[in-house]
């Protein structure tokens, strides 16, 4: 029975060859969002992330390095992977490793029930194979080496030589589903997003699908093929599998039930991988395909895909050691159009700290709080009569939490955070108009002076709520500060659907004093 509040959520599982960029961050930071959004919003929800440790570039890399390849994982995922998620506050429910015995114990199932069932011959094959991308190239990504690389065939995303590799190898059958795949494409429009994406993966199988090689014998760091321990699977086709090996596939039927299918999060260069191979695998071994393949675009630094191995990564902390996790998580969500590529620049980032973090949400708690400090002896103030500029506050609330509900929902994270954020625009210059410190000098006006803070400490209630999936320590310091905490109980169990619902927080519910949200950055530190 499909579980209709169950929202799995999925990142790619990250190669161990080398250290985090604030790509791979980018990813989980999205991916983070997403799954706290639907957390705070009620949903079952399962955020899965992990790393793929399998394959021969991780091989090669343990070898370079002299040591065993799953020593090299264990150091990686340690010192780290894990420690990324720490860095930039990732809510995930699990991690998987494709080394742990869970997944290989689901790989091997899987593999022989595709086999059982008529889904997997031997032959021979020789193509062209790039280490970096770990795939057989197809020829529209072969492309003539220049430079150093002249006279050789080279892999036009890593710019680097394909080597040619004859072996015999098991294939699957992929080139049986290739109408059943179209047909999915057409009959579940949002299927794979967004709608570039969609047309890039159509276009691609309209040309025609071959078999897809999945096993490699000139090396055994893999997991064995159950049938034929000289083969070990391939690398890739080890790795999709941890979507489902991770919820128990093939050993807990009634986790799997509960949380399948996912939706996916990808960066599009593994597109192909999730909208073609993956749901061809699954129908085969007679699973639902997923939910929603959602591919976001590409960091990039001068015009080209960041990239550890082109020397143009930028370590996460680089960033959050300076601005703090919040600010990276914010900047990131609300710079970057999602779906789309987007440079990363430090002028931007500081600019919109300043501006947007900063001045407009950080400071326009400290004003608030610190006037209700000072009028109200630091309790929420009584509110009377509602005047229209009061009134205009409140249906704003409630509009901003049903277009962010619903642009997150389409995966449309920077416009969820846009629509949030005409709230603390329309809050502060709500309080430019509304003079309170004017008010507070003539005792006639003590009740209008309480109706304009009550509401502006609602607003910043509300806000607290709509941005604590996005901006998580600091809102939840407001939370506290706001006096919400005792009153209301931890933020992230606040039902993200009564957000808007006005008047939560009641008149002369002590609050706390705020440090600052968003401190000032020294001119040195950015550099
Ligand atoms: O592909 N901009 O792992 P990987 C944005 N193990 N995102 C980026 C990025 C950039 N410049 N660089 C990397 C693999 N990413 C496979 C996946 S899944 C079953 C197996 C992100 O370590 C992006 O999400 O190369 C991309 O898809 C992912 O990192 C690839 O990480």
């Amino acid at each position: 029975m499909a579980n209709p509040s169950s929202f799995y959520l999925t990142t790619p599982i990250f190669y161990v060859n080398d250290a985090p960029h604030i790509g791979h961050a980018y990813t989980e930071v999205a991916a983070d969002v997403l799954a706290r959004w639907h957390r705070q919003g009620g949903d079952d929800t399962w955020f899965l992330t992990g790393t793929d440790e399998h394959g021969q570039k991780i091989l090669r890399t343990a070898t370079a390095n002299g040591v065993a390849p799953k020593e090299w994982a264990d150091r990686l995922v340690e010192s780290a992977w894990k420690p990324l998620l720490d860095l930039i506050d990732i809510s995930n429910d699990d991690f998987i490793r494709t080394t742990d015995a869970r997944h290989e114990a689901g790989v091997a199932k899987f593999l022989q029930k595709l086999h059982d069932d008529g889904h997997v011959y031997a032959g021979e094959f020789e193509a062209l194979y790039c280490v970096g991308c770990e795939e057989f190239k197809p020829k529209s990504e072969i492309v003539d080496g220049t430079g150093e690389f002249a006279g050789q065939k080279v892999c036009a995303i890593h710019s680097k030589p394909l080597e040619l590799l004859q072996e015999k190898n098991y294939f699957f059958k992929m080139s049986a589903f290739q109408d059943r795949l179209l047909a999915l494409y057409e009959e579940r429009p949002d299927f794979v997003q967004p709608a570039s994406a969609r047309n890039e993966v159509i276009a691609f199988v309209q040309q025609g699908l071959e078999d897809l090689s999945i096993s490699r014998t000139s090396f055994d760091w893999g997991i064995p093929i159950p049938w034929d321990a000289s083969h070990v699977t391939y690398v890739w086709f080890d790795a999709l599998l941890n979507y489902v090996t991770a919820i128990g596939y093939g050993q807990d039927d009634e986790e799997f039930a509960r949380r399948w299918p996912a939706n996916h999060l990808v960066g599009k260069d593994i597109l192909r991988f999730h909208a073609v191979i993956w749901p061809a695998m699954l129908m085969a071994a007679g699973l639902e395909v997923p939910n929603h393949v959602f591919a976001h675009g590409w960091l990039l630094v001068g015009g080209e895909k960041m990239s550890k191995s082109k020397l143009t990564g930028i370590a996460p902390n680089e960033i959050t050691d300076t601005f703090g996790s919040d600010a990276f998580r914010y900047y990131f969500m609300r710079a970057i159009s999602f779906g789309h590529d987007g440079s990363f620049s430090w002028e931007d980032l500081a600019a919109r700290y300043q501006a947007e973090l900063a001045n407009g949400f950080g400071n326009l708690a400290s004003r608030v709080l610190a006037m209700n400090a000072k009028y109200f002896e630091s309790r929420v103030p009584e509110a009377a009569d509602e005047a229209p500029a009061d009134e205009a506050i409140r249906e704003l609330a409630a509009s901003a939490a049903a277009r962010a509900d619903e642009r997150m929902d389409a995966f449309a994270i920077h416009e969820a955070i846009a629509a949030i954020w005409e709230l603390v625009d329309a809050l502060n210059g709500y309080i430019t108009e509304q003079e309170p410190w004017v008010l507070a000098k003539d005792p006639g006006q003590r009740a209008r002076l309480g109706t304009v803070l009550y509401t502006a400490t609602e607003g910043l209630r509300v806000l607290a709520e709509l941005l604590a999936p996005v901006v998580p320590l600091a809102t939840d310091k407001l939370w506290a500060a706001l006096g919400a905490e005792s009153a209301l109980g931890a933020l992230d169990e606040q039902p993200l659907r009564d957000a808007a619902v006005w008047g939560k927080l009641a008149p002369g519910t002590e609050q706390q004093p705020l440090a600052v949200l968003f401190p000032r950055i020294e001119a040195d530190e950015t550099g």
